[in-house]
């Protein structure tokens, strides 16, 4: 059937001064996205930027969040007036990020328009978000994203067709004029490009062995992939799963998995027989978190095990070509790449920037400190990913979380770290203090409490080796003796007021220090933020809201 009504035509708009994409697409407050004309504005700023896909095929979901069915019924109306001749959309309108990038490369579409506010709260009062991912399946690089941003001031009319509902709910063909709209499996090509990554055989051992895990989708997009392939296709019982069902405010949750709001499956994990093995992902599927019984694991230091240990899984049977990392994880990573022998690449924080890196085959391994972790089969973070390189790892090991982080420490020292959150500051004190720093930071030099002493300051500038392109004031770094670094940028993730981050890093090398508890081991570099950076005077606050 087809449900068009009407052959595409211009509608006038005014534009709207705050579409400027941040760290990972533009994201807003829903209430702001359901205002006339707003979503339309950004997809057709998407279609003057790029004309060229015009005739092409176009990858469609979102984390289902609140206003998800709606945007997309929006966005089919634009496309098809811009001239898209097929589209794949997820059922109920559904795809994880790291899906969503799977599909573009395997259906060899053209782009995706992923709706998601990541971690962000959902609901009504709650955030909102559209993510552009490209003909490589990964995040647009900044220059497009800007050349977006430009059109965004000056859009006047956008093109649209009028058309039905198309029905997101069954799986099938519809037809929207000279488009064909396909309603596809969000999970089925998604678990089997995982069974080609990691030895499931090996993996499926684990639950006859009488070992446990739990998963916290956080009632967010993974809940039915995480069924699928821990539940059915690995066989660990049903149940294992936790909040799999995807709900369109997260059940009132902050679908980020860290210890502050993955509580329900941190608090299992520290508690008496807990399970062996504890992970959690976010909103769209990207993050991931990773606790062993008792056991906690930063990204960082995941990110330096699962290097370390990538011979033992399938995807890296052909070795480690190179790792990257953002410049505020920790630098446990670095150390491993050293000793084995491997590049390492150091980003500017932003998954996009690691994109070309994997295109040009410079690196198969990445992360960040905000709990992401990916490898070249997506261009994108992936959670389930990184639980299942996880799973394989304790699969062919035998060893408990704990033991392998232990044993990690012995060989490489443990890098002590915390992120440290001050969020909703005004806006315009916070930009206004972050320049200051920016030219001011040098000054910090020789400063110092407790023995902690700057010994250099940077204002991190990257050149991705590929384009030459330059992204400059990407967060100031001070170095401090007894490799030690402080680290502090704006987040571009928020929606609420700005949020300055300060990332603090140690490393231990002594075993008997290994076990020092973490806030314990970085309060002398707490004490010295504090003071160097006198937060109370220059925004009015003194204890960060969130630390992780
Ligand atoms: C996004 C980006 C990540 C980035 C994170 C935090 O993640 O994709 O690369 O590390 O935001 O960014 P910020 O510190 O600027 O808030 P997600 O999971 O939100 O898409």
């Amino acid at each position: 059937m087809d449900v068009l009504v009407n052959q595409g035509h211009s509608v006038s708009t005014e534009p709207f001064d705050d579409q400027k994409p941040g760290t990972s697409g533009l994201r807003k407050k829903v209430a702001r996205f359901q205002e006339k004309h707003y979503v339309e504005n950004f997809i057709q700023s998407i279609f003057d930027t790029l004309p060229e896909l015009a005739g092409g095929s176009l990858v469609i979901g979102g984390d289902g969040r609140y206003f998800n069915d709606q945007a997309i019924q929006t966005i089919i109306q634009v496309v098809v007036a811009n001239g898209v001749e097929k589209l794949i959309i997820g059922k109920d309108g559904l795809l994880s990020t790291p899906a969503a990038a799977h599909l573009i490369r395997h259906t060899n579409s053209d782009a995706g328009i992923i709706l998601s506010a990541s971690h962000n709260p959902g609901g009504p009062e709650g955030d909102f978000g559209i993510k552009l991912n490209m003909k490589n399946g990964g995040p647009s690089p900044q220059s497009i994203t800007d050349a977006i941003y430009e059109n965004t001031k000056s859009v006047r009319t956008f093109k649209k067709i009028d058309c039905h509902s198309v029905d997101l709910a069954s799986t099938g063909q519809t037809q929207v004029g000279p488009a064909l709209v396909e309603v596809i499996d969000p999970v089925q090509d998604y678990a089997d490009l995982m069974e080609t990554q990691f030895d499931f055989d090996a993996i499926r051992q684990m639950p006859v062995r009488g070992i446990r895990m739990v998963f916290d989708a956080m009632s967010a997009v993974t809940g039915p992939y995480a069924c699928e392939i821990f539940e059915n296709r690995l066989g660990f019982p049903s149940g294992t799963v936790i909040n799999a069902q995807p709900l369109k405010d997260f059940g009132g949750g902050h679908p980020d998995p860290n210890p502050v709001h993955a509580h329900e499956l941190f608090d299992r994990m520290m508690s008496e027989g807990s399970p062996e093995f504890g992970a959690a992902s976010d909103g769209d599927g990207d993050r991931n978190l990773i606790v062993g019984r008792s056991c906690p694991v930063s990204p960082s230091d995941s990110l330096a095990l699962l290097a370390a240990n990538a011979h033992l899984v399938p995807a890296f049977s052909k070795g480690l070509a190179g790792i990257a990392r953002s410049m505020p994880t920790s630098s446990a990573v670095d150390r491993v790449a050293e000793k084995l022998g491997v590049p390492l690449h150091v980003t500017p924080t932003g998954w996009k920037f690691f994109g070309n890196l994997m295109d040009a085959g410079l690196v198969n391994l990445c992360g960040e400190e905000s709990a992401g972790t990916g490898g070249a089969h997506v261009r994108e973070k992936d959670g389930i990913w990184a639980v299942l390189f996880w799973l394989n790892i304790l699969a062919v090991t035998s060893k408990s979380v704990q033991d392998i982080m232990t044993d990690h420490w012995q060989t490489f020292g443990r890098t002590f770290y915390q992120r440290h959150d001050f969020e909703g500051l005004d806006e315009t004190r916070a930009s206004e203090f972050f320049s200051a720093l920016e030219k001011e930071a040098g000054n910090l030099v020789g400063r110092g409490v407790d023995g902690l002493t700057v010994v250099s300051t940077e204002v991190f500038e990257y050149k991705d080796p590929t384009t030459n392109e330059i992204a400059n004031n990407q967060g100031v770094q001070l170095f401090l003796d007894g490799h030690s670094r402080l680290v502090f940028r704006l987040s571009g993730t928020g929606t609420t007021g700005a949020t300055l981050r300060v990332y603090l890093e140690r490393l231990e090398t002594r075993p008997e220090a290994f076990s020092t508890d973490v806030a314990d081991s970085l309060s002398g570099l707490t004490k010295l933020y504090q003071e160097l950076l006198n937060l109370k005077h220059s925004l009015g606050v003194t204890e960060p809201t969130t630390v992780v």
